[in-house]
């Protein structure tokens, strides 16, 4: 089954925990401390796989966990690394954050790799904290929490050249004779759901990806039908051959259905109107056909090359090809992602513009201190352990937690909140 879209909960491991431990040896009573660093957390990263063609695999887990990395040990030994979770996409697949719609990647290669969420660091265990003033640390941070996304993961297939036209114009016929794919082919509409891919050879050492598409109806860009998805499909192609069935065989007026599909092309988000087009005015075997063609010609403004063809009896399909290829050899890809569209990858270091803390006058009289660097100092500490809590204390008071509420005038005995938790402000 072909899937191109799936939304998913993604969260990577929590970093594990550094402990507190003193080496024990037979003669010496209290040794050196010992306590190692917690591992790393698991990462979520995504990876492009050209022997998949669909979403499908994602499709049954709503949500992905990495595990966490273990917790130090003694001896100085570090806990094990939690193990990456790799998720195998189709080559062509692109990760979005559902909330805000930026992309976390584009994956357009084999084995290419785009990070998502990365694993939380491991905390630091007592061994790290040892210094000639303080020998006997008893302090050790916790590890870094994973990180949790909801995210939506869209497939558009990856192809040179897309057909594109309305229902029963013969998209599919001509996949079907030009290249390896094989889609079934019948005289009612949408006989094609999903997109079809195909290998053509033109001639020795020379050969293009061509995708049959669904047929698009009017409105399409406007989600009519199923507009929208299949319209997503022809994002990644360099040319679009656009169908055309010359001899109006279902009553329609071919010059009518070109502009509609055109229409359909230009409002769609990415304009795919700029791309360059072919027109392929199929079934020229009908009756009709050659008078329709010549009136075309006439009523068409753009600068498009016009190839007449017979997909049932397979006449001038080679030309069909060679103008394919060279339009090709001269377009290079569009690209659909603007610097802007991506979410930067934040890892945990301290950017000059993360915010430090911020104080406020809560509606209960309370000052509240609140912050992301704030808060993800306040989760790695071990709160069981003395020493940590000092350590806690010095880090709010480097920051400046300490000058700027005395400079809003808290004063002894009032009541602060630190993230969730409440203290009495002692000078
Ligand atoms: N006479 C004639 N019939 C054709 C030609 N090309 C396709 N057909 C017929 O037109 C009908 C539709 O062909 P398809 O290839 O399934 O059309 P499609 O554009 O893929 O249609 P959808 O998948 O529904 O969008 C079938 O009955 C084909 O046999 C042609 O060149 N001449
Ligand atoms: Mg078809």
């Amino acid at each position: 089954m072909f899937v191109d879209l799936v939304k998913i909960k993604v969260r990577s491991g929590k970093g594990g925990d550094g402990i507190v431990a003193f080496r024990r040896e037979k003669y010496v009573p209290m040794g050196g401390p010992a306590g190692g660093d917690g591992g790393k957390g698991g990462s979520i990263i995504f990876q492009g796989n050209e022997g998949l063609s669909t979403l499908i695999d994602l499709r049954y887990n709503k949500e992905i966990n990495a595990p966490e990395g273990e917790n130090g040990k003694p001896k100085k030994m570090d806990g094990a690394g939690g193990e990456d979770r790799i998720i195998q996409v189709p080559v062509g697949t692109t990760i979005y954050d559902e909330e805000t719609n930026k992309v976390y990647g584009d994956i357009t290669n084999h084995k290419q790799r785009v990070i998502v969420c990365k694993g939380g660091r491991g905390g630091r265990g007592n061994v790290k904290f040892a210094s000639s003033r303080n020998t006997a640390p008893e302090i050790a941070e916790k590890g870094e929490p994973g990180v949790k996304k909801f995210i939506r993961v869209e497939l558009k297939v990856l192809a040179d050249v897309g057909l594109v036209g309305l229902p029963s114009v013969g998209k599919s016929t001509i996949i079907s004779i030009v290249s390896n794919s094989r889609p079934k082919i019948a005289s009612y509409h949408f006989t094609t759901l999903v997109p079809n891919l195909g290998v053509v050879k033109v001639e020795e050492g020379r050969s293009f990806v061509m995708a049959d598409l669904p047929g698009l109806i009017e409105g399409a860009s406007l989600g009519q039908g199923l507009g929208l998805q299949f319209l997503r499909h022809i994002e990644r192609t360099r040319v679009i051959l656009h169908v055309i069935d010359m001899s109006g065989s279902e009553g329609r007026d071919p010059f009518e259905d070109y502009t509609i599909i055109n229409k359909e092309l230009k409002t769609y988000k990415y304009n795919l109107l700029a791309r360059p087009q072919i027109i392929i005015a199929n079934k020229m075997d009908l009756p009709g056909a050659d008078d329709n063609l010549e009136l075309f010609k006439m009523q068409l403004k753009e600068d498009y090359d016009i190839i007449p063809i017979s997909a049932a009896t397979k006449d001038n399909i080679q030309e069909l090809l060679y103008k394919t290829a060279d339009l090709l050899d001269n377009t290079k890809s569009f690209e659909l992602y603007e610097d802007d569209d991506y979410e930067e990858i934040v890892e945990y270091t301290f950017t000059p513009d993360e915010i430090l803390f911020e104080i406020n006058l809560g509606d209960d009289g309370v000052y509240d201190v609140t912050g992301s660097r704030l808060r993800k100092i306040f989760e790695m500490t071990d709160f069981s352990r003395d020493q940590s809590i000092k350590r806690f204390s010095r880090i709010l008071r480097s920051l400046g937690i300490d000058r700027e509420l005395r400079e809003k005038g808290v004063k002894n005995g009032d009541t602060v909140r630190i993230l969730d938790f409440e203290f009495e402000f002692v000078d």
